[in-house]
């Protein structure tokens, strides 16, 4: 008989937890890496001083999920993409349908969180909406109720589980409910039980269907954007919180806010704006010409251009090289569609020549913004919108197992600039 999520993370945490045991025993000061001022000023780039599981970022390959480049998982739906991240093997036909059925259970968005967020100003960001609301769902976590009732430090994995099925059980609900309230849509759209997680927000969305190509084009983005390790700003800081056992609800909240960031997840409503921008300048889609012209003018007055660069990728991100295709198919005489697919042939030579960016290859965020504009999501603040709802399966797997192996709280130490000119005067 098929086991649940909790049973089969159950079965696999006694050789997680000895093999952390030994690691650390046998191997505790061994040296994997060391800092250079240069890393201590600039964002820690490159240091390895933490440890994710449920994927890793190759700088030439892009984003791998447990062994699985994300181009051969690109077609799964986000429920299985979430079990592989905690349980490291893709599910059963039969435990995914267990999973959805406990989803499913844990699926109702209580009504107070309609009324936070009816109260919030008309004209608030969406992602301020969907980061309060999950903050004001926090009254719901088991994890904060268990450890106030006293609880063994093996047992925080349980809690901190069943909070994660609660979050993302009703993430897709208020995401969608955000949407409809604050862009004045009209009334909730309830969840359909027999419709799977991605085409349950498409459905609550209220977006035209376009022959089913909407929740085939919503099914790929909330696939790609679940996980990408555990050092970009959403993941690091819902780690940073949830090691001083704040519960996940905290922790998601607070990573969500760093994901509403220019320079992480808003970069996909920035890069569609910019896309938009060359449009209108020059009324329609702009010349390859046009678009140096206007890359050159981003730079010399002293922006970045959105959805280029990465931190750790030095190659065209796959996700991104997906959505491509994914347009190429289905939308490829769309004039928006179209400019993105031009900006991508001129914008990385552009950035070669400037000579800054360490990657002048476009990431994730490059590309997403056309398709979702093309099947009638305009609203383009509300973007990192769906990529939270999607990023939320990896933080909350990371989480989970890391309250499973028993993380201690983060804390690295910080030193003053003082300090560093001294010692390198040394
Ligand atoms: N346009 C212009 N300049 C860029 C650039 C871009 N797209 N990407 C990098 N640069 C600049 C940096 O601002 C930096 O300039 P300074 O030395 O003046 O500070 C220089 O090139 C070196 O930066 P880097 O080492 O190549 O990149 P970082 O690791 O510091 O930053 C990132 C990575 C993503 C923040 C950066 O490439 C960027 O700002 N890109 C545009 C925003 C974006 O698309 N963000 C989304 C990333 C994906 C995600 O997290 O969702």
């Amino acid at each position: 008989m098929a086991k649940t999520l909790k049973e089969t993370l159950a079965g696999m945490i006694p050789k997680l937890r000895e093999e952390r045991k030994t690691l650390i025993k046998e191997h505790g000061a061994d040296k994997i890496s060391e800092v250079s001022v240069a890393q201590a000023i600039g964002g820690m780039r490159g240091v390895k001083g933490m440890v994710c599981d449920t994927s890793v970022v190759e700088p030439d390959q892009g984003l791998i999920i447990r062994g699985k480049p994300i181009m051969k998982i690109k077609d799964k739906i986000p429920e299985e993409i979430f079990w592989l991240l905690i349980t490291g093997k893709l599910p059963t036909e039969d435990e995914l349908k267990l999973l959805q059925k406990e989803l499913n259970a844990f699926g109702e968005v209580p009504a107070y969180i309609w009324k936070v967020l009816k109260a919030m100003p008309k004209t608030s960001h969406p992602m301020a909406m969907l980061d309060t609301a999950i903050l004001a769902m926090e009254h719901e976590s088991s994890f904060r109720k268990r450890y106030t009732e006293g609880m063994k430090k093996e047992d925080y994995w349980e809690p901190a589980l069943e909070d994660a099925m609660k979050i993302i059980a009703t993430i897709h609900s208020i995401a969608a409910g955000v949407y409809r309230i604050r862009y004045k849509k009209g009334p909730i759209i309830e969840p359909k039980p027999k419709l799977d997680w991605s085409a349950n927000y498409t459905h609550m969305l209220g977006l035209p269907p376009k022959k089913g190509e909407t929740a085939k084009m919503m099914r790929l983005y909330l696939t790609l954007h679940t996980d990408h390790e555990g050092g970009n700003v959403s993941a690091n800081t819902c780690h940073t919180v949830g090691s001083a056992l704040s519960d996940p609800f905290y922790a998601v909240s607070a990573g969500l806010n760093g994901l509403a960031g220019p320079l992480h997840g808003l970069a996909n409503q920035e890069c569609l704006n910019w896309v938009l921008q060359t449009m209108e300048k020059f009324g329609g889609a702009p010349s390859e010409q046009e678009i140096r012209d206007y890359a050159w003018e981003t730079l010399n007055s002293g922006k970045v251009i959105p959805g280029y660069g990465h931190a750790v990728l030095r190659v065209t991100d796959p996700r991104f090289t997906a959505f491509n295709a994914f347009g190429r198919e289905y939308m490829k005489k769309d004039p928006v569609f179209q400019t993105v697919d031009r900006v991508f042939r001129i914008v990385p030579e552009v950035l070669k020549e400037h000579g800054k960016a360490k990657n002048p290859w476009p990431n994730v965020d490059a590309g997403s913004g056309a398709l979702l504009y093309y099947y009638g999501l305009k609203e383009f603040e509300y973007y990192t919108v769906l990529f939270s709802v999607s990023r939320s399966l990896g933080m909350l797997s990371q989480l989970v197992l890391n309250r499973a192996m028993g993380t201690a709280i983060t804390r690295p130490k910080s030193v003053s600039t003082e300090w560093l000119i001294n010692t390198v005067k040394k």
